[in-house]
């Protein structure tokens, strides 16, 4: 099956590693004739809607589901009654639990909006008012609502997330100079343009699931799991995803419910997740409080920082966001102690979304940064530079590379920093304050390995394939750039497969590591087959080449030559015709030589092979820093981001266009988050209550200024085979401290508690 059709784009000048091609499947995603998940037609498609559950905590006693059988083109109706057989798959890093039923419709209720039921119908309309006639009885038992409930509990301390070093306690406590602050972060949600969903259908013991997903392999393997079946029988199919932000990497509940669905009722189904479920069908970010305190000298060098952080979860699972991500290495610190704590609410378990941990840390670390700044009379820039880390103080490593004073530096260059004045509300425009803040943004290196299929064909087209994801990131573009680059062909003679996991494996698109580990996976693929295509072409008796003393061929500007100029030039497709080849297919991996077969499928199915940015002789992260100017009305206490400068260090960029398209995308959502996004928790009955996009507010365009993004990265080829680091993420990472910064110094007042509202300011 092919997913994606070879297309023509852009000038081919751009086409090589480095080069600023345009997106090749931008077009096709705003002319509509890319493929969503729920666009998939199959014959006799069935519709499911999901019921979801109206209180916080308790157990379904009944679901009377008399009335929706009756209803018009109803199908089946699910429910907690129904066992449906399945077994518990492995979590993230591959562990299983053994035999363990699973449930995706459990009769336990722990957070409101969990799916308790279903009905399936011949149309989404009719399934829809089915759903209505649902009629469920609760016993209901008392539940937290969020870390604001005067019940909730103290939580956990997470062993693994504890940091300590030096003293910290008798360095705080001699430090001429101290702040101590608590920074409070909300419920925040992905709202990707395409909500959750998906196409499911069975022919015999094979399964073909249509769902957006950040992991193809990943999420295969749990089907297989929850139904019992080999891997191979699954195929999860994604070659475009409308955003996903770190929901989109596991299969979840309502999955399973559409996948046993078609199954018993032998016909394809289809489940569209709507927008207000999304905000209960799988977790977003989740709330944050911690608190700081720095101990200083006079001069502003830092003597310790003591952080307490905690997070809500789930009542059934522990998923921390960790506050104490980046309080660690942003500066050098010779006493340190952090401890990060989760808190069980009656909420779905909460999830990754972009910048992990990292994010609700910086904003912790980077407002108490330039609180000690204001409080001592030291310029935000000048007391970042003064604490330059010079080594990762945590692991007690070198940082592979760490260009983020050249970002402070240039950053405040081009902002035009020094023309600051100090004072809180000494500059204005009118009846603006205006405010200039910085924020510094980290993520760390992740790598992870892949697998590439090249293949050279008989009309001199090459062939890119694997399992790894494009969900607007760049995939596509980056690896038609490599097979460009290293066969020297136009990228209009480069077509890419991707997004479903038949095809070979490849890293998540998570945690910003799939770009430099699929990269790698190409790289050598392609490379591979360029080889076999000069070996062939040096030795075979059909070539033309064979007679030419040649030991290589060069490849570039679409042709093949020998390398002293013979005289001799042959296009791709030539090359294959005189060699009388059809195609040259090769696959290669990253694991390391010798993984066995066991491996291989652990390592695109689980997280189990992933290396953090301190397995190795160094730290490696991304870095970053952000200045951001903000004008406040002074009557109505409004606030608008006026310009942002970013500058930042992600290595090499393979192709800067859609990294600067990253940044500027991670920076939009800062300042969502610093003025915007806010999940809103019902007290009474743990609701989400503005589980819509009209009333959970993100950024639109209006909302944005100029964003100037800087680069100052240099190749580091530890943390990847071709010099990248991640760059998907760290752009979100610090932006929400340089806006609140920004209004502190535009106002005289600090705003701890996101988002910044016009409440908070009066
Ligand atoms: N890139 C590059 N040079 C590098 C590194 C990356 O040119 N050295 C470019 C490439 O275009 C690549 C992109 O940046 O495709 C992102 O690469 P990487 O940092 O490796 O991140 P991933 O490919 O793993 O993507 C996931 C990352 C994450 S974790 C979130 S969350 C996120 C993000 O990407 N979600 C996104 N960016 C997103 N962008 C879009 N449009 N939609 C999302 O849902
Ligand atoms: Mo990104 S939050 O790691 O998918």
């Amino acid at each position: 099956m092919t997913i994606m059709e070879p297309r023509k784009h852009g000038d081919a000048s751009d086409g090589t590693i480095g080069g600023r091609q345009s997106r090749f499947e931008g077009s096709m995603k705003v002319t509509g004739s890319a493929t969503y998940a729920l666009e998939y037609p199959a014959a006799g498609l069935a519709h499911a809607v999901l019921v979801q559950s109206t209180i916080p905590a308790g157990r379904v006693v009944k679901v009377d589901a008399v009335a929706a059988l009756a209803a018009p083109g109803v199908l089946m109706v699910l429910t907690p009654d129904d066992d449906l057989g399945l077994v518990t798959a492995t979590d993230w890093y591959g562990n299983r639990p053994e035999g363990k039923p699973y449930y995706p419709l459990p009769r336990e209720v722990r957070f409101n909006g969990q799916a308790i039921a279903a009905v399936v119908a011949e149309s989404r309309e009719q399934a829809a008012e089915a759903a209505k006639l649902v009629s469920v009885t609760y016993e209901e038992t008392p539940s937290i609502a969020s870390l604001d409930d005067p019940n909730v509990g103290e939580g956990k301390v997470m062993d693994n997330l504890t940091a300590a070093w030096g003293d910290a306690e008798a360095a705080l406590a001699a430090a001429p100079i101290m702040v101590e602050g608590e920074y409070r972060t909300p419920r925040e949600y992905h709202v990707a343009m395409e909500p959750h969903g998906l196409t499911v259908k069975w022919d015999g013991d094979q399964l073909t699931v249509w769902e957006p997903s950040q992991w193809s392999h990943g999420m295969a393997r749990t089907y297989c799991e929850w139904f019992g079946i080999p891997f191979e029988n699954v195929q999860l199919i994604s070659p475009f995803i409308g955003g996903g932000f770190g929901s989109k990497g596991g299969a979840l509940a309502y999955g399973a419910v559409a996948a046993f669905a078609a199954r018993k009722l032998d016909r394809p189904v289809k489940l569209a997740v709507t927008r207000a479920q999304n905000f209960t069908s799988y977790g977003g970010r989740a709330a944050t409080r911690q608190t700081i305190k720095l101990g200083a000298t006079q001069d502003g060098i830092l003597q310790a920082i003591v952080h307490r952080g905690a997070s809500e979860t789930s009542t059934y699972a522990d998923w921390p966001e960790q506050t104490g991500a980046a309080t660690p290495i942003l500066y050098k610190v010779e006493n340190f102690s952090s401890q990060h704590r989760v808190v069980p609410v009656n909420t779905v378990t909460p999830g990754a979304l972009r910048g992990p941990g990292k994010n609700p840390s910086a904003f912790g670390i980077e407002s108490a940064m330039e609180e000690l700044a204001y409080k001592i009379g030291m310029d935000p820039l000048e007391i970042r530079l003064q604490n330059y880390a010079d080594h990762d103080y945590q692991s007690g490593k070198p940082w592979s590379t760490r260009r983020l004073r050249e970002a402070l530096i240039e950053g405040a260059e081009a902002f035009g920093w020094s023309r600051r004045s100090h004072a809180p509300r000494s500059m204005r425009d009118g009846r603006q304050l205006v405010g200039w803040g910085i924020g510094c943004g980290t993520f760390p290196v992740i790598r992870a390995p892949s697998e590439a299929l090249i293949r050279i064909l008989a009309n001199g087209r090459v062939e890119v394939v694997s399992g790894a994801i494009d969900m607007g990131q760049g995939t596509y573009t980056i690896l038609a750039q490599t097979a460009a680059d290293i066969f020297g062909i136009s990228i209009d003679q480069v077509d890419v497969r991707l997004g479903d996991s038949r095809l070979p494996g490849s890293a998540i698109a998570g945690g910003s590591m799939l770009a430099g580990s699929i990269m790698g996976a190409v790289h050598k693929a392609a490379t591979a087959a360029r080889d076999e295509l000069i070996g062939l072409a040096l030795n075979d008796a059909n070539s033309p080449f064979r007679d030419t003393g040649a030991n290589t061929l060069n490849f570039s500007d679409g042709r093949v030559t020998a390398p002293r100029g013979e005289g001799l030039s042959l296009t791709l497709a030539e090359l294959m015709g005189r060699l009388k080849r059809a195609e040259i297919e090769i696959r290669r991996d990253t694991l390391p030589e010798g993984a066995s077969a066991q491996d291989h499928h652990q390592a695109w199915t689980t997280l189990s092979k992933v290396q953090g940015p301190t397995m190795g002789d160094y730290s490696m992260h991304s870095w970053c820093a952000h200045f951001a100017e903000v004008r406040v009305d002074e009557d109505f206490g409004t606030v608008r981001v006026s310009r942002i400068v970013s500058a930042f260090d992600c290595g090499r960029l393979y192709n800067p266009r859609l990294v600067e398209s990253q940044w500027r995308g991670g920076i939009i959502m800062g300042i969502g988050q610093a003025l915007l996004e806010e999940g809103v928790v019902d007290m009474r009955n743990g609701r989400t209550v503005n589980s819509n996009m009209g009333d959970y507010l993100v950024p639109t365009n209006s909302d944005i200024p100029d964003i100037q993004v800087i680069s100052v990265g240099v190749p580091d080829y530890n943390a990847s085979a071709l010099g990248g680091k991640g760059v998907g993420e760290v752009g979100i990472v610090g932006v929400a401290p340089a806006i609140a910064n920004a209004v502190f110094h535009a106002t005289g007042k600090r705003i701890r508690d996101l988002p910044i509202t016009l409440d908070k300011l009066m």
